[in-house]
């Protein structure tokens, strides 16, 4: 179906792999479509509970192809047309989106990183906000998402210097969720997309959501918000499920419902 990407379903975890790796997994308009296509699949499919987003070969993702792009192309159309819908659709979709960096993760593919809602970062990976080498500005999400998880003072260093971050770096400013070696990867990332696959995944979307509205809110808004989602969250089989597993002390099996 696919020719940029990977789409496999495998135990309610969609993987979606980058798959250009003589190009780093950079982005051509073709990708863009289709990791669209692929994002929205994985979010109407009712058995998929976690996404896994990773890269073939050596990157994760060198960002926008820079074959592609030249002085007549209008950077803000490209920008709002292809990219932004990707970080907004993320932010948006009520399953856990997990990014296997397994290698270097530039420009517009280090913002992707950062849009998932978990980092699982290979130790060969590494991380470089490319885009002041070229003359451009962080973009698809980065100066949201980068100050946010590092402070500002870090993420201004990040974008003006532009210097490679390696894994162990990474993990020290606070952007990993777990640094894995090599060897263990692919057992490690799977085991890591299936325990969240396992997981309350309507609470999981809604406290997505209510992370990213309290950015934006005041506290009443936020006690209100919460309210309003814990309302939801206690209308779901799964706190159902959870209530009387505790009760009957046992592990709960939680479905998504
Ligand atoms: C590439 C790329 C690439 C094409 C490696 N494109 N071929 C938004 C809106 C509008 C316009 C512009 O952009 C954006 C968002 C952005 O993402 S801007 C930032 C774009 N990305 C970059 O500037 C990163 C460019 N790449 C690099 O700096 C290096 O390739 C990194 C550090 C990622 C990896 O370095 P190496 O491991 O030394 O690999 P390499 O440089 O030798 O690359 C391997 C091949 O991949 C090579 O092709 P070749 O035919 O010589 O084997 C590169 O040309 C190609 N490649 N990135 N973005």
């Amino acid at each position: 179906m696919f020719n940029t990407i990977l789409y496999e379903i495998k135990d309610s975890v969609a993987w979606i792999t980058l798959n250009r790796p003589e190009k780093l997994n950079s982005f051509n308009e073709a990708m863009h479509t289709e990791l669209q296509e692929a994002l929205q699949s994985a979010e109407n499919d009712k058995n998929i509970r976690a996404i896994v987003l990773t890269g073939a070969g050596r990157a994760f993702s060198a960002g926008q192809d820079l074959s592609e792009v030249d002085n007549s192309t209008d950077y803000g159309g490209l920008l709002r047309s292809r990219y932004n819908p990707i970080i907004q659709k993320m932010s948006e979709i009520g399953k856990p989106i997990i990014a296997a960096v397994n290698g270097t993760a530039a420009g517009a593919g280090f913002s992707l990183a950062l849009a998932a809602d978990f980092r699982l970062v290979s130790e060969k990976a590494s991380f470089l906000n490319a885009f002041v080498h070229i003359g451009l500005v962080p973009d698809s999400g980065n100066t949201y998402y980068l100050p946010r998880i590092v402070g500002h003072a870090k993420a201004l260093e990040l974008m003006v210097l532009g210097e490679k971050v390696s894994a162990t770096e990474a993990e020290r400013l606070g952007l990993v969720t777990k640094v894995i070696t090599a060897e263990d990867w692919e057992r490690e990332v799977s085991a890591f997309a299936g325990r969240l696959a396992s997981m309350p995944t309507k609470a999981i979307g809604l406290m997505k959501e209510g992370l990213i509205r309290s950015w934006n809110s005041s506290l009443e808004n936020v006690l209100e918000g919460e309210a309003n989602a814990q309302s939801l969250a206690g209308l779901s089989g799964d706190h159902l499920e959870g209530v009387q597993s505790f009760l009957e002390k046992r592990k709960p099996l939680f479905t998504g419902d």
